[in-house]
């Protein structure tokens, strides 16, 4: 399992979740989160069986935001929580080893843990400014990455305002992969932006 490199999450006001993933799937990324807070139940295990045969075929991994019951009932990956959801240990001793789960953290606090629990892997963010969380915090910047990495184990990505141009600044902080949303959903062209950071991530030497 390869807890690294691009990992692109959904969002149906940018693009049909479906279509998002075709794209980028065909660009090479195989780490792919089903985020959708506005669907109901239903409608979010529906999109998330689709998207769990099409990562099926291309070998790529499906996370579910929130969700451990939908997480486990489409048999994903794993579940991303964030700090007000269901609490990780918790989360952990529902999905035993079934499910990856990956922890949203903003402290060096919250990442140990997250950690501690049993997490498998944290997205730390936002890194910059977003239009895409309206309820995310102030940005925490690269070197709060770089605190964290120090101070975990565990695969650390960095989400948030993440754009071609500002993602260098947190690999070189130590990220092992960046989480993105508007840079490639929102791109005209998705699977050529998701292609644009894979290349980018590669001469990193991701
Ligand atoms: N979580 P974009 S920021 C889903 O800080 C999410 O935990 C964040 O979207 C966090 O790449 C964020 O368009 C939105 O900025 C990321």
């Amino acid at each position: 399992m390869c807890l690294s490199g691009l990992y692109v999450i959904t969002e149906p006001a940018l693009r049909d979740p479906i279509a998002t993933a075709q794209a980028v799937l065909q660009a090479g990324v195989r780490l792919l989160q089903l985020r959708d807070k506005t669907a109901t139940t239903r409608e979010l295990t529906r999109v998330g069986q689709e998207l769990r045969v099409l990562t099926r075929q291309y070998e790529a991994h499906l996370i579910v935001n929130d969700r451990l019951d939908v997480a486990l009932a489409i048999e994903a990956d794993g579940v991303h929580l964030g700090q007000d959801d269901l609490p990780v240990a918790l989360a952990r001793r529902i999905a035993g080893e079934r499910l990856l789960i990956g922890v949203s953290a903003e402290t060096i606090e919250e990442a140990r843990q997250a950690e501690a629990d049993g997490a498998d892997y944290l997205g730390v963010g936002p890194m910059f400014a977003t239009h895409t969380k309206p309820d995310a915090g102030a940005p925490v910047g690269p070197e709060r990455l770089r605190a964290i990495k120090h101070a975990v184990r565990i695969p650390v990505f960095g989400i948030g305002g993440i754009t071609l141009k500002n993602a260098p600044a947190v690999l070189q902080a130590g990220a092992d992969g960046i989480c993105v949303i508007s840079a490639v959903v929102g791109a005209p062209d998705p699977e050529a932006a998701a292609r644009a950071f894979l290349h980018m991530l590669a001469q990193a030497g991701e």
